[in-house]
């Protein structure tokens, strides 16, 4: 009897009562009481009539319980689905009801809200908040504090991630057991975690930055975690001499180096500063040496792959570059008209191999054939080239997509809806330099012959449908859009042409 998942990164450490997270309030939680909420969890689920390789859906605040619900998911053999908190109903009901989830766990002020959805999909609907509070966590208060755990196959499914695509359509990432626990193992043992770590965790757990890098690395080391609700400056800067690393996008840099607080002193203790999800500006990086004296390590994933290359630990950390293909994986550069190899220097499309790439996207074959060559690579839609040292750099994205704040955008899906609005008749939404995001959101709108929309109104409607982080930070509206000879609308220009509308 075995589950890979939960063995290595949670079972092992059963029976231990040294602390896993320290809280806010300066309390803290073994391992053992952690695991032993985690399986009333698992129980509580059960008792519901979820079974193995059922999707649990949820939404809810970064606290420790929601942490023990992917743990729990992991021990009951369920599919772990998280989703922004940020998300509109509409957005996630399409989230639900795609991936067939069992069970749809949300925040206990949005039952009512979330209550139709529920209905409509068949899911159970259960609530989980901060402070062991909604009715899961009722639920799991009756349960015992011990689970057999389900036996699983490494090539089981984990967990789903949704990644939105350029149609505008989120597909559903299928990761498996093996895809995370290998991704966790790797990187801690190249960045050198272990037991002794204390992790400032301050990015949310619904993404895999949050959840499958700094959680399963800190669970594969044995390490501890402060386990903050959300980024908070102040806490970051009083507590940063009571931790060893901390992963952060790189927002969370460019505001610690825009504090006068920040200071060499403060990073004393530190062992490592980790940076990903977006790219990280090599000025950044500089100035983060020069005021500390240590290098960011810049790494670089994805939802459908976990990561695929690190900077060394040991070693150069290249400022631009997001380093070497970890272990076990491999990255070429590829002609995007004919895949072929490209020589160190040239810039192409970048694919991965290894055993952290996922299965594919849930019941979209024809999207996975797009993306997952039958040889196993994965083409990546980003571009980039590989030096002669063999440091891999991002050069830029073949995807349009923007990374504002270390979430991903699709243009595509605001654009819709922004084209639906009365009076308007075509959009282009770009990202825009913004100093403390990296990007922001901007609409470029034309209107209808003699029709005149308020872009005002035009937000606010769009506003039921889009989670702020995704509504554009202005609408500009102009008489056309430009356009190459394909009829193709040319971002470039248009970003060229609004580069510094957000600075
Ligand atoms: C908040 N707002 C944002 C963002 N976050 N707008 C655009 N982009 C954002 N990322 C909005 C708020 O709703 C608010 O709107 C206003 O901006 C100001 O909020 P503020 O208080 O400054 O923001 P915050 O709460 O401090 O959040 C900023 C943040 C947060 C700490 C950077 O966005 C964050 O934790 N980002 C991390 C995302 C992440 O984990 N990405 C990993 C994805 P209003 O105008 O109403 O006031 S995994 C991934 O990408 C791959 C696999 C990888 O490689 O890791
Ligand atoms: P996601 O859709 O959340 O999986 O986002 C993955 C994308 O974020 C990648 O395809 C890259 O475009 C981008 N990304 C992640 N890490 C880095 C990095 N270190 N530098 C530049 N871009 C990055």
């Amino acid at each position: 009897m075995s589950n890979p998942l939960y063995d290595t990164l949670f079972g092992r450490h059963a029976g231990k009562t040294t602390p896993f997270l320290h809280l806010e309030n300066g309390t803290s939680l073994s391992h053992a009481d952690f695991l032993a909420r985690a399986a009333q969890l698992a129980h509580a689920m059960v008792s519901l009539g979820v079974r193995p390789g059922d999707r649990v859906a949820a939404q809810i605040d970064k606290s420790p319980d929601a942490l023990a619900l992917y743990a729990a998911c992991a021990q009951a053999g369920l599919v772990f689905l998280p989703l922004n908190t940020g998300y509109t109903a509409d957005e996630v009901s399409y989230f639900v009801e795609n991936s067939g989830a069992a069970l749809f766990v949300c925040q206990d002020h949005r039952r009512a809200e979330m209550s139709v959805l529920a209905k409509s999909t068949g899911a159970f609907l259960e609530t989980l908040d901060q402070d062991q509070g909604g009715s899961l966590a009722k639920r799991a208060d009756r349960q015992p504090a011990d689970f057999d755990t389900v036996d699983r196959d490494g090539d089981d499914l984990a967990a789903f991630l949704y990644t939105s695509g350029t149609t505008g359509r989120s597909k559903g990432a299928m990761l498996t057991q093996n895809n995370l626990l290998s991704n966790a193992q790797t990187l801690a043992e190249l960045w050198q975690f272990t037991a002794q770590d204390v992790l400032l965790h301050a990015l949310p757990i619904f993404h895999t930055h949050g959840l499958f890098v700094a959680v399963n690395v800190t669970l594969a080391a044995g390490g501890s975690m402060i386990f903050l609700p959300k980024f908070d400056l102040d806490f970051l800067l009083e507590n940063m001499h009571r931790a060893t690393a901390m992963m952060g996008v790189p927002t969370f840099y460019t505001r610690l180096l825009e504090d006068p607080r920040f200071t060499r002193d403060r990073t004393r203790d530190m062992r490592v500063f980790i940076s990903g999800s977006a790219p990280l500006l090599a000025e950044t990086h500089v100035q983060f040496e020069d005021r500390t004296g240590h290098r960011i390590l810049e790494r670089y994933g994805m939802t459908e792959t976990n990561m695929n290359t690190s900077n060394p630990y040991d070693g150069e950390r290249k400022a631009g570059t997001v380093g070497f293909p970890l272990p076990g994986v491999e990255l070429k550069i590829t002609d995007p008209a004919t895949g072929d190899t490209l020589a160190n220097g040239e810039i192409g499309q970048i694919e991965v191999r290894g055993p952290n790439v996922f299965k594919g996207y849930w019941e979209m074959p024809e999207k996975t054939a797009a993306e997952l060559r039958e040889n196993g690579f994965f083409i990546t839609g980003d571009l980039g080239r590989i030096d002669d040292d063999g440091y891999v750099s991002i050069v830029g994205r073949d995807k349009d997509m923007i990374i504002s704040g270390g979430y991903n955008i699709y243009p595509k899906e605001i654009e819709l809806l922004i084209d639906d609005q009365p009076g308007v008749l075509e959009s282009a939404v770009i990202g825009v330099p913004h100093p403390d995001f990296g990007e922001a959101v901007l609409g470029i709108v034309v209107a209808k012959p003699s029709a005149n929309p308020e872009p005002d109104q035009i937000l606010r409607n769009i506003s039921t449908s889009l989670a702020r982080f995704k509504q554009p930070r202005a609408l500009i509206f102009v008489r056309e859009l430009p356009r190459n000879t394909m009829g193709k609308v040319q971002k470039n220009l248009l970003r060229k042409e609004y580069e510094n509308y957000a600075q």
